[in-house]
């Protein structure tokens, strides 16, 4: 009995605990034996206690008698009993010494009541947020479900559920050890149970994490909501968090005041979330963070800057102003959109901090994974692998963040290796509308939240009323976060006093809802009347920090008039210190060459065919590859997957990090790049050769991404951000999967430098062409792009010295189809701050005719962005009759079909590299070498698609409009132009069209205008000439 008892008090699950009084009993039970026991242990099924005592004097008088798992229970029990320190001897709940003959039922019942206790905890711990008071109108229900779970204590005949009666409500209980309601105390009366239970779970918290898989984790976020006090606060805290109220309150007020008819997307009825903020930032910052990066949509977006980040107030009330000219680019609506970057110093830890707050479009969420890009990029440059310095938090709307799927796409990266920030607080402004949807219309989903459930994510509920519940658990969340290094969710449940924004009415579609809003009283009023009722301020105090806030609004409001100029340069997120000149100008007007040093060349293609680990075994195919590697790099010659090894290479050698992203990159989709190498024979050992090229090298990041593009464009985006200094790519799987990504595409990266003043210098590698696939994958879509390039078609180039750079500085983005692996190689080491994207063709990967020699990549060389044609054709311009224009694998095509009709002194082809911005400098100098040429545009797509529609009108500008470019497509569609992007070269039926072409056709087409040629065009294309 006494091994028993000692076993009973090391037990720590109930039911071992119940074994202690029944030795009474023991004997009789000792012939059943064992069996599956997969209930075990301290569930509820009806064999109890008994069936325990059973089990262990089966297992004491021959372990094996008894199933593997009772086994190894009693024997880690047993092993914990012999070797601890003496035990108090276990609560007896129940008298030593009784008659036998009652003992039997009493202790079923004992037993019985005690599973039904522990259940009734976990049901609490589980469901008790469904009846959580979180609803500051009390109107709704957070979960959309006003069904109360049977299992909750919430009348005196919900007892019955556990088979337990009122006159239990008094009886004491032992506590699992999975419960902190008891403080110090190990048994608590059924009714203090219920009530501790109520008052963590079903007040104005309501706790998500029982779907949380890791016990410890459970355990913790147990132990710091349950524990009885751990929701005090000092009068110092209570008054900080009413001063910060009165910030965020006023803040609303004033622009209320000054601006009543101009939108402001405020964020009365939310206004906790600005002490909610500060206190995630403080908890942090005393936790070591010195780095903040914040991502959020329009609501309450100008007080987060005002009184989270501390942007001067002048500046954000000037922005008010109609009269205010931009002192640089940037444009429209920025009010909502700005980022921000300050340093300063926390004025609670006092400790330095960087507050960031990402600039972004109108489109909810996009932010998400741009957010968390910068975050690891600061991150992996502070070398803070841990997430101990730089962190990020996110602040979602109700709506957006149920129904926008780049949500689940960022949660996705949360946990991902190369992608992971290790942890994000979220923070959710759940004020129960969106825009005018209601939350039914708007989710299936009980909560707007669930979708962080899929990574494990606790979700904290609050209602935003109770200023104190949300400071308490934003400090609870951002210790999680320093403590498990994982996402976690603050849900304030709030609601939203004005429209949408502030001219909006809401009464048209929320009727009933703000009839009660109308009557709520403002959460800083009912929390001043709070802590004056307690004593923790007086009236006139109070009063005071109103003034003073007001007076600060006013003095800035006094300076803001005396602007007249905005300069959005100073609303950086991501300033690049020492990259531009102060006066944000390039500071060099060059562009250098990008050729290497032969030897260099010569070391980067050794390692790119080494195995640069000892014992490494690789697949025999792969060695076949590696060989082929060291034989071209012997013959001096790269192909594309050897250029672009040579190109990070050279960059890792002068200390530039370079990092590539996409589906399946590491390997490469079509099997060409092989940058990380896997061992045969040991699981998970790889070796990337890229990383051992020179013992002083930047690192190099190859990762094959999660199966997203939306969010890992994001995600690479904001990576691209952070540094100048490093070349950031992001590879799509197939050019056309870039297409659900659109929105980073057309929101950030076309346009973040006019509407942000946002550099960027990301690099999308796009594999282009149909390569016999069919028309999926058979475009990477050249034409959006250069639809949103921005160098203007009409107006005839200034050509000054500086024209190349100039062009780059002023472009949008450069978009380049290389033909050449040289051409590939330059373009990536050029590393010019503009986002690139690069047509990266699938069959010239391993094109024979597509290799490059060294003397194209040495010192002296570099990016050509037109090739011209350089054989027979050019040596005698004049007897040319056809100048071909292209771009990309085509070109191919056509030297091979022209050697075939033998038209090289007749046929002329020039590639374009560099599309846009458009060469018009080398575009007309080739044009004029032909004088007696037709003009011709090939390309593999249809006409409404790829390059002619970019093409043709700048090839008016510069030609003046006296000769023009004719459409010939290398497709036998014979059709001009296709919804889909279907390809397919057939480009002997193209060239027939060659010798019929005379000069004379060129003016009469010209005269007749464009609709006319296009006219023409089809028909010569239709009825070839000749
Ligand atoms: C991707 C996207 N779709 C639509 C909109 C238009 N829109 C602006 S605000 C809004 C409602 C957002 O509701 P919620 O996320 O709950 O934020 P709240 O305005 O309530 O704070 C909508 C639909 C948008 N900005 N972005
Ligand atoms: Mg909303």
């Amino acid at each position: 009995m006494s091994q028993l008892r000692l076993l009973t008090s090391r037990l720590g699950v109930q039911a071992a605990r119940l074994l202690a009084p029944h030795d009474v009993q023991m004997s009789s039970w000792r012939s059943r034996s064992s069996g599956p026991q997969t209930t075990f242990p301290g569930s509820r099924d009806g064999g109890g206690s008994s069936y325990m005592e059973e089990m262990y004097f089966a297992w004491l008088e021959n372990p094996q008698s008894v199933h593997k798992s009772w086994d190894s229970f009693f024997r880690k029990v047993n092993k914990e009993a012999s070797c601890g320190p003496p035990q108090p001897q276990a609560p007896s709940v129940v008298p030593e010494s009784r008659p036998a003959a009652s003992s039997r039922t009493k202790t079923s019942k004992l037993v019985e009541d005690h599973l039904a206790v522990q259940s009734l905890i976990r049901a609490y711990q589980i469901r008790g947020h469904h009846v959580a008071q979180l609803d500051p109108l009390g109107i709704l229900d957070a979960d959309l479900d006003s069904f109360v779970p049977s299992d909750l204590i919430t009348s005196i005949d919900k007892l019955a559920f556990y088979d337990l009666r009122e006159a239990d409500l008094d009886k004491e209980f032992q506590l699992p050890t999975t419960t902190f309601i008891g403080g110090s105390e190990h048994t608590l009366s059924l009714r203090e149970i219920i009530q501790r239970l109520e008052s963590t779970y079903c007040q104005h918290i309501g706790l998500e994490f029982m779907f949380i898989n890791d016990v410890e984790q459970c355990q913790w976020i147990r132990q710091k909501f349950e524990t009885p006090g751990v929701m005090q606060f000092s009068s110092e805290e209570k008054r900080r968090l009413l001063a910060r109220l009165v910030r965020s309150m006023r803040f609303e007020d004033f622009l209320a005041r000054k601006w009543s008819s101009e939108k402001r997307f405020g964020l009365e009825g939310c206004e906790v979330m600005i002490p909610a903020l500060k206190t995630i930032i403080d908890k942090s910052s005393e936790m070591g963070i010195e780095n903040v990066i914040l991502g959020m949509p329009h609501r309450g977006r100008l007080n987060v800057l005002a009184n989270v980040i501390r942007k001067d107030l002048e500046q954000i009330f000037c922005q008010f102003d109609p009269k205010l000219e931009a002192a640089d680019e940037g444009s429209g609506d920025v009010k909502y959109h700005l980022g921000m970057y300050h340093e300063r110093i926390n004025r609670v830890t006092n400790r330095n901090i960087t507050l960031s707050l990402v600039a972004n479009p109108s489109h909810l969420e996009a932010v998400d994974p741009v957010v968390q890009g910068k975050t690891k990029a600061e991150q992996f440059y502070r070398g803070d692998a841990q997430g101990k310095k730089v962190m990020s938090i996110l602040v979602h709307g109700d709506a957006a963040f149920a129904g926008q799927g780049v949500v689940y796409e960022t949660f996705h990266l949360s946990d991902l290796p190369s992608y992971t920030t290790n942890g994000t607080v979220h923070v959710v402004v759940n004020n129960q509308i969106g825009f005018t949807t209601d939350p039914r219309m708007a989710r299936s989903s009980p909560y707007p939240t669930d979708v962080a459930r899929v990574v494990n994510a606790p979700i904290f509920h609050v209602n935003a009323d109770d200023p104190e519940a949300v400071i308490y658990v934003c400090s609870v969340a951002a210790e999680w976060r320093n403590t498990f290094n994982k996402d976690v969710v603050v849900d304030l449940v709030c609601y939203r006093r004005r429209g949408h924004n502030e001219m909006d009415e809401p009464m048209f579609t929320q009727p009933l809802m703000y009839k009660q809003i109308h009557k709520q009283v403002p959460v800083l009023k009912r929390y001043a009347d709070k802590l004056i009722a307690e004593d923790t301020v007086t009236l006139q105090e109070f009063e005071e920090e109103i003034a003073k806030y007001d007076r600060i609004c006013e003095e800035a409001y006094g300076r803001s008039k005396d602007k007249k100029i905005l300069h959005i340069k100073h609303w950086l997120d991501s300033p690049w210190p020492g990259f531009f000149t102060v006066d944000g100008e390039p500071k060099s007007m060059t562009c250098p060459t990008t050729g290497i040093p032969e030897d260099v060349l010569t070391h980067i293609g050794n390692v790119a065919s080494s195995v640069p680990l000892e014992d490494f075994k690789i697949h025999t195919g792969l060695s076949r590859i590696l060989w082929g590697r060291a034989d071209m790099t012997k013959k001096r010659e790269v192909d594309w997957a050897l250029a672009e090894y040579m190109a990070f290479g050279s960059l890792l050698k002068e200390g530039i990090h370079v990092r590539l992203s996409g589906q399946d990159v590491e390997r490469g989709t079509f099997s060409h790049r092989h940058h990380v190498l896997h061992d045969q024979e040991v699981d998970r050992r790889t070796c990337v050769p890229m990383n051992h090229l020179w013992p002083d090298q930047a690192p190099y990041t190859v990762c094959n991404s999660s199966l997203s593009e939306y969010g890992v464009l994001g995600f690479e985006l904001g990576y691209a951000m952070a540094s100048p200094n490093a070349l950031v790519l992001w590879e799509a799987q197939f050019g056309d999967f870039h297409n659900t990504a659109q929105c980073i595409i057309d929101q950030f990266i076309s346009t973040g430098q006019a509407k942000w003043v946002r550099h960027n210098g990301i690099v999308l590698l796009l594999p282009h062409g149909m390569e016999g696939m069919g028309p999926e994958h058979s475009s990477a879509r050249p034409e959006r792009f250069l639809q949103m390039s921005n160098d203007d078609s009409d107006a005839y180039p200034a050509f000054s010295e500086d024209f190349e750079v100039r062009q780059l500085y002023d472009c949008n983005w450069i978009v380049v189809n290389c033909s050449t692996p040289a051409n590939y190689f330059h373009v990536l080491s050029a590393r010019v701050s503009v986002p690139a994207d690069r047509l990266t063709p699938k069959s010239l990967l391993r094109h024979p005719k597509a290799k490059s020699s060294f003397d194209q990549m040495v010192s002296g060389t570099s990016f050509q962005r037109v090739i011209p044609e350089d054989g027979v054709a050019a040596r005698a311009p004049e007897k040319v009759r056809r100048l071909i224009f292209c771009t990309g694998k085509v070109y191919y095509d056509l030297v091979k079909e022209r050697s075939n009709q033998c038209l090289d002194d007749q046929v002329a082809i020039t590639r374009l590299e560099q599309i846009s911005p458009f060469p018009f400098d080398l575009i007309k100098r080739e044009a004029e070498k032909y004088p007696g040429a037709e003009l011709v545009w090939c390309q593999e797509e249809h006409k409404n698609m790829g390059y002619y529609d970019y093409i043709n009108p700048r090839f008016m500008t510069i030609l003046k409009r006296t000769r023009p470019i004719w459409y010939k497509a290398g497709y036998c569609g014979g059709r001009g132009t296709s919804m889909v992007s279907h390809t397919s070269l057939a480009s002997g039926k193209f060239l027939s069209v060659l010798p019929g072409v005379t000069s004379s056709m060129f003016q009469d087409h010209t005269s007749e205008g464009l609709c006319c040629w296009v006219l023409t065009y089809a028909k010569s294309f239709l009825e070839p000439l000749g």
